[in-house]
């Protein structure tokens, strides 16, 4: 009989369930379930439907009774910085806002009255990023303070799912670290750091590592999806998942994590702290096996997320690309300006940017995706420049993973842009970087360096040249 993994990968675009088998020593994947996912303007505050994603969790389980494949483990992961905060009752304080929300504005110099932005920097090696929980507990801190005092806990979102099906309250490593409050030299909380800041300590369980078993199905979900299952702790970070799919042993290569964001780094095994590293922005968000992702946070797809949405829901993402490639407009924008963070209009910031700029206005919905794919890759080819000055080395390979990936023309020019070979795929990623980890614990694999073998074996990946073509 085949022995399943389940992942539930919610990214934040859309969730799906993904289940993995293995067949003549390769992975195989069948997705079973999938529904969208993003933030819902609730009042004027940008916040996700728990309650929602919870339901549809619980109906991809209910797909796998259906379809008789149960897993013998599953494990959720999602995307980073966002939290809850629960009161003695388990009950969620406030809101489950998101990260595009601008409660956090002005939030870094609030804590920066507390401790500056260098020594924030050397203490945790994470990049600024105005939504890292560290500013979203200050805005909770300055407007509810009575939240924090009633909480008797706070969970990353993906550990609050996993403690709804197990009755068992886990914070995983992984997403932990996105927060900003964990030290990467113990790889544990920096409690200190809270204390100054005012957060209750008191509310942060301990640091669990991927691979942990976080506990059985309680009666009232087995009940409901009808049957039981461990769960066990995946890198819930979605993007600490995607990198564990990287489908190589080189160390010398650069990913691109490629979905509603572009994280783009390398693996290290320690974090750099160093003030270069942090004035060029560059990340170091702990992984799998004390490895640090050690990236930057770059916009991403969610400009063409957001262009589709306004402009043609029905239009795929295939057609979007393949028409910007028949374009030839020259106009970039600063894909990290924070005017396209959270714009009320996508195509209305892009032109913005344009006039801002003296350069050619895009009106078509072609005209529009081009100058983001070109300025996507073109912000690529600049962070490629600095990983090679960080780090005194030089790379000759990008590895695009994640959804991402099926952009060919994206692919495309992130040749042209960095000048290095491209190879793109896994595009489920996370899904498989999620399952990997549970086939690790089961012994399906005997290290991290054999399954990313087994994933380059296993899955449909693109290469391209230098200049852009496929081989
Ligand atoms: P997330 O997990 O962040 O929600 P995904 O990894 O699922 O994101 O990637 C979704 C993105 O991938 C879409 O926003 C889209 O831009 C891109 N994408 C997916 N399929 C295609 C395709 N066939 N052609 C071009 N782009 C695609
Ligand atoms: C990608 C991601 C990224 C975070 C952002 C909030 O999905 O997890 O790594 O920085 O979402």
């Amino acid at each position: 009989m085949d022995k399943y993994y389940l992942a539930v990968d919610i990214g934040a675009s859309s969730g799906r369930h993904i289940l993995a088998s293995m067949a003549g020593g390769k992975m195989q994947l069948e997705e079973i379930y999938r529904f969208p996912n993003g933030m819902d303007n609730k009042d004027g505050t940008l916040c996700w439907d728990a309650n929602r994603l919870f339901t549809e969790i619980k109906n991809g389980l209910k797909k796998c009774k259906e379809l008789g494949k149960i897993p013998v483990s599953m494990g959720i992961d999602t995307w980073g910085v966002d939290y809850v905060l629960l009161d003695k009752d388990d009950r969620i304080l406030g809101d489950t806002v998101g990260y595009r929300d601008d409660r956090t504005t002005g939030m870094d110099k609030k804590v920066y009255e507390t401790i500056s932005q260098d020594d924030l920097y050397a203490r945790t090696g994470i990049q600024k990023q105005i939504f890292n929980t560290i500013y979203q507990l200050m805005a909770v801190k300055e407007t509810h303070p009575e939240y924090l005092k009633q909480a008797e806990s706070i969970l990353m979102i993906p550990d609050y799912f996993h403690f709804l099906l197990t009755g068992v309250k886990k914070m995983e490593y992984t997403n932990a670290t996105t927060g900003q409050l964990i030290n990467p030299v113990t790889n544990d909380w920096d409690y200190e750091l809270m204390d100054m800041l005012g957060y209750p300590s008191r509310i942060f369980k301990p640091v669990s590592m991927p691979g942990t078993v976080v506990g059985n199905f309680t009666k009232a979900i087995q009940e409901e999806v009808g049957f039981d299952c461990k769960v066990v702790l995946p890198a819930t970070h979605d993007t600490g998942s995607a990198v564990l799919a990287v489908p190589t042993n080189n160390d010398n290569a650069i990913y691109i994590s490629s979905g509603t964001w572009s994280l783009m780094g390398i693996e290290r095994k320690e974090a750099d702290c160093s003030m270069e590293s942090m004035k060029a922005n560059f990340t170091n968000e702990g992984g799998y096996d004390h490895r640090f992702r050690y990236l930057k946070n770059i916009m991403g797809l969610w400009m063409i997320q957001s262009v589709k949405k306004e402009f043609e829901k029905d239009l795929s993402f295939a057609e979007i690309c393949e028409r910007a490639a028949k374009e030839t407009i020259p106009s970039i924008v600063d894909c990290n300006d924070d005017s396209f963070l959270a714009p009320k209009n996508m195509i209305q910031a892009v032109q913005d940017f344009c006039r801002k700029t003296d350069q050619q206005v895009p009106g078509t919905i072609a005209e529009i995706a081009a100058v983001i794919y070109n300025s996507l890759a073109k912000c690529y080819g600049d962070t490629v420049k600095e990983i090679e000055s960080i780090t005194g080395n030089t790379y000759d390979t990008i590895y695009v993973v994640g959804g991402g990936a099926n952009a060919g023309y994206l692919n495309e020019l992130t040749a042209k842009y960095t000048q290095k070979k491209v190879s793109a795929g896994p595009t489920e990623a996370t899904a498989i970087g999620n399952i990997t980890v549970q086939m690790l614990r089961d012994g399906v694999f005997a290290s991290l360096p054999e399954a990313r073998t087994c994933i380059g074996e296993s899955f449909d990946i693109k290469r391209y040249n230098e200049k852009g073509k496929q081989f």
